[in-house]
């Protein structure tokens, strides 16, 4: 009999039955808790009967007593619904085993053992996507952070490392292809249809990069010669017909592996480097040790289907999981409270990466963007936590953009006061001395101070203090010296109501009016809580520009004239802070518009400010045209909240929408002419024309804000014109939000144009559920009854249900009804998949900071879901932490 299709009974146990019950309440882990395991693993074997419903596995594991442990007896081995079918000590099947809630427990005396236990699965039955799955006919894994232990029964914990070697054996025909980590040491033919294979991967790692995968794929292969003269074979593994869809991230990945040997000396160590793109994904993407696993939205694209926000998007993140070959394998992490060791650096780097690419001003602008969308909300709500987090009762909760995002500003801040060649001395430190190791945040900042020769003592509390210092600036002149004088808070947060100063790094500059210009950028770095500077020869009556380049992630507080952010918008010299000059006079027009009032006059001249300098940007013939979108970008609605305690939704949007028609009516020759000129020119991935795409669609953003009925016209013809997915997307998405005979028209053409390419139809749904019509809500009703519609599938559930609640229209429908479909979705999602419902919480945990009305709408729904029996460890952490 097909080991396979054995069934799955498990080891008749008496001491199953008699464990107790999972506690009511998780448990809180906590960071300063941390012990040394009390047994390693330096070596696993595991062997793999694959089948999509039927899946066993039998796991050796060579257990050592940790000299550094406490001696327990004890072997604790994870488990995460899984039972043992069997186990065997040294060779012997044992009986005296027990289970700890989902824990195996072994008693050993002496220091060395072979432990080995049989496990059961069903791969077809895994809708929570992590352990081993079945994702459209092929099995995959996800281990990060504790899927390992939904495998087999292990230590599962980033700090035992263990050196991995696989054995699989499946049906030919469902599993033609084989992959693990490392490299491919032997394969051959079973019976019955079978073939086999194994892996070895002699770089020891921690259970939660393991991974294998098996089924019908097929490659896009080439070669990369390393700096060592290592020859690496690359493949971009996915599903026969999507090979034409791969070629970009294969040049990625190229192009990735060059870049960090030149610009962090890091040399690829294994002759083998595989990437599978898989549709059932609960993340991005995954950096398994030689075998990357990627949600596909990070692989395919090519002109016709995907953007170039996609095109950018798949080169950053496949940057980022080849970066983490170092940054997180090489050396990994002591514990869980440590990800941002990983993750910040890695983000980092792949920042840097995409920069190196593109355009580095546009990318940083970029960067800070997503950071004030994702990261600011997260660092004034509930669920506010430092970058190195204290506790947790579910650590998939904090993979979020403060460990993310904010824990990459934190060490961009090292990097700016080091400067790069310093900072390149303390990575090179970081890197030889902990190589091999599972270290923590502090081993790191260590590393760059010794490295590049900093003193980090205060800047450390970046790493245990959360919420986003607010820095408020004046400056007077006197005589030519200026005197800038500075004020920092830290705001208080959950669990932190008392916060120390910390250092915070500012590039300044004084322009001259006359001539426009400055004599020279400074960086400064305030370190308590008030300090001034001074600056000697700054003329009568400068304009300041600061926190250039966004040196450090505060709120700068600085009420300014107008006329001043307008000058900097034309002539400051750093790019970003062009940018930030733009949103200051917008952000300081639409919150003064929306919190005190304006009468109409007043309203009127801070249109007319923003009028001016919007004019001079669509016009100006200097500008190219990808840094003229990004001027041209008003800020989002979430981030303008966040600049009010108490922000009413709705007036917001009123607001921010009155400005954008008023500038679409004010602008509408000049914007017409932008859209003409771009429209012209020809389809190429070169920045002129990218930048020609991008403003394309905003300037027919404005046009229908201002005349809908020319912005159809205009939005219809882009979309019959477009040659590629950007064109088609950016008119579809202003198409979708007018009522109009054209928006039909396109969205079923686009339907039918893209029938079975769930990439795009993820499109079809989202820009539908982003949209800005006045029937949104029923529109997003009926798309979750589409036959398309699938909970099972993250991307497709995000397509839909992330861009409602991410729409403002729509979430905060003033009767409750999209707060009442995101709770809905919430409780649905969470028993198929907690991982992924949890993410949702967030968007109902600001109620605090929402008009009285709503925030009881909003609570109201926590409360519904907090009701519900059975919530998973996910969701009762985010929706407690959101109420409490
Ligand atoms: N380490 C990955 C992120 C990741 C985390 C958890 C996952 O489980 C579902 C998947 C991916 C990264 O930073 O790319
Ligand atoms: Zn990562």
């Amino acid at each position: 009999m097909d080991i396979a299709s054995r069934p799955a009974e498990p080891a008749q146990n008496p001491q199953i039955a008699d464990a107790a019950p999972a506690p009511q309440a998780p448990p809180v882990i906590r960071r300063e808790d941390y012990l040394p395991p009390a047994w390693l693993v330096p070596e696993i074997a595991l062997d793999f009967a694959l089948g999509l419903d039927a899946t066993t596995v039998v796991s050796r594991l060579s257990v050592r007593r940790n000299p550094a442990g406490n001696g327990a007896q004890t072997l604790r081995l994870n488990g995460d619904q899984i039972s043992p079918v069997a186990v065997h000590v040294d060779g012997e099947a044992i009986n005296d085993w027990r289970m700890d809630g989902p824990d195996l427990l072994i008693e050993l005396s002496g220091e060395a053992h072979e432990v080995r236990v049989e496990t059961a699965l069903v791969p077809s039955g895994n809708s929570q996507l992590m352990g081993l799955y079945a994702s459209n006919g092929m099995l995959c894994t996800q281990c990060e952070a504790e899927g390992f232990r939904r495998i087999t029964f292990f230590p599962d914990r980033p700090d035992v490392l263990s050196t991995y070697s696989v054995r699989m054996a499946g049906a030919k025909a469902t599993f033609p292809i084989l992959l693990a980590n490392g490299n491919c040491t032997a394969q051959g033919e079973g019976e019955n249809g079978t073939h086999w294979a194994e892996w070895h991967d002699p770089w020891p790692k921690p259970s939660y990069l393991f991974a294998l995968v098996a089924g019908e794929l097929i490659a896009n292969h080439a070669t990369f010669t390393t700096m060592g003269g290592r020859t690496v074979d690359l493949n971009v593994w996915v599903r026969p017909g999507d090979e034409g869809r791969t070629q970009h991230a294969l040049d990625s990945l190229i192009a990735s592996m060059k870049w960090d040997e030149e610009t962090f000396g890091r040399e690829y160590d294994l002759d083998l480097f595989n990437i599978v793109a898989v549709s059932d994904f609960n993340m991005g993407a995954m950096e398994n040790k030689g075998l990357n696993v990627f949600n596909t939205r990070y692989v395919l694209a090519d002109p016709e289907t995907a953007t170039d926000a996609d095109y950018d998007a798949i080169e950053g993140v496949i940057g980022h999981e080849y970066f983490h070959n170092w940054s997180g394998n090489r050396i990994t992490c002591r514990d869980w409270f440590q990800l941002s060791l990983k993750e910040g650096f890695t983000v980092l780097r792949d920042q840097l990466f995409s920069a190196a690419m593109g355009s580095e001003p546009v990318k940083r602008i970029e960067d800070v963007r997503v950071l004030r969308i994702a990261q600011f909300p997260e660092d004034s709500g509930p669920l506010a936590h430092p970058i190195r987090p204290d506790s947790y009762q579910e650590i998939s909760n904090f993979y979020t953009a403060t460990v993310y995002n904010k824990g990459a500003e934190v060490i961009r801040m090292m990097r700016t006061m080091a400067g790069e060649e310093r900072f390149r001395q303390g990575t090179d430190l970081y890197f030889e001395r902990h190589d091999g190791e599972a270290a923590t945040c502090e081993d790191f900042v260590k590393a760059i101070e010794d490295g590049a020769g900093l003193d980090l003592t205060q800047f450390r509390l970046w790493y245990s203090q959360a919420g986003t210092p607010q820095v408020s600036a004046s400056l007077k002149v006197e005589n030519g010296t200026a005197v800038l004088s500075l004020r920092q808070s830290v705001p208080a947060t959950p669990g932190q109501p008392e916060k120390q100063p910390m250092p915070i790094p500012l590039r300044v500059a004084l322009f001259d009016r006359a001539s426009g210009t400055h004599g020279g950028e400074s960086l400064i770095v305030l370190d308590k809580a008030e300090d001034s500077f001074t600056f000697d020869g700054a003329g009568h009556d400068p304009i300041l520009s600061i926190n250039r380049g966004f040196s450090a992630p505060v709120s700068i507080e600085m009420a300014r004239p107008d006329a001043d952010l307008v000058f900097l918008a034309a002539h400051d010299d750093d790019p970003f802070a062009r940018y930030e000059a733009m949103q200051s006079l917008v952000v300081q027009h639409l919150v003064a518009a929306v919190g005190s009032g304006l009468n109409e006059a007043q309203r009127e001249a801070g249109r007319e400010a923003i009028g001016e300098a919007f004019g001079a940007i669509v016009t100006d013939p200097e500008l190219d045209d990808l840094m003229r979108g990004e001027l041209l970008l008003l800020p989002a609605e979430s981030y303008l909240a966040e600049q009010l305690l108490v922000s009413d939704p709705g007036a917001i949007h009123a607001e921010r929408e009155g400005l954008k028609a008023w500038l679409g009516r004010k602008l509408g020759g000049e914007l017409r002419a932008l859209h003409d000129r771009v429209s012209a020119v020809p389809y190429s991935r070169e920045a002129a024309a990218r930048g020609a795409r991008k403003v394309k669609t905003q300037a027919l953003v404005y046009i229908a804000a201002g005349d809908p009925a020319e912005g159809a016209r205009r939005g219809y013809a882009q979309y019959q014109a477009a040659s590629c997915m950007t064109d088609r997307q950016g008119a579809l998405m202003v198409l979708a939000s007018l009522d109009c005979p054209e928006r039909e028209l396109a969205l079923a053409d686009f339907l039918a144009r893209y029938e079975g390419n769930a990439l795009v139809i993820d499109k079809w749904f989202s820009l539908q559920a982003g949209s800005l019509h006045p029937r949104v809500l029923d529109h997003i009703k009926a798309l979750a009854s589409h036959p398309e519609f699938r909970m099972s599938n993250p991307n497709r559930v995000r397509s839909l249900y992330m861009a409602a609640a991410m729409n403002p229209v729509a979430f905060h429908d003033p009767d409750g009804e999209g707060y009442r479909m995101i709770g809905d979705l919430i409780r649905r999602l969470d028993p198929i998949n907690p991982q992924t419902a949890a993410r949702f919480v967030a968007s109902l945990g600001r109620w605090r900071r929402v008009e009285p009305q709503r925030a009881a709408l909003m609570r109201a729904e926590l409360e519904r879901i907090a009701a519900q029996a059975d919530l998973s460890r996910d969701v009762r952490e985010q929706v407690t932490k959101s109420l409490g």
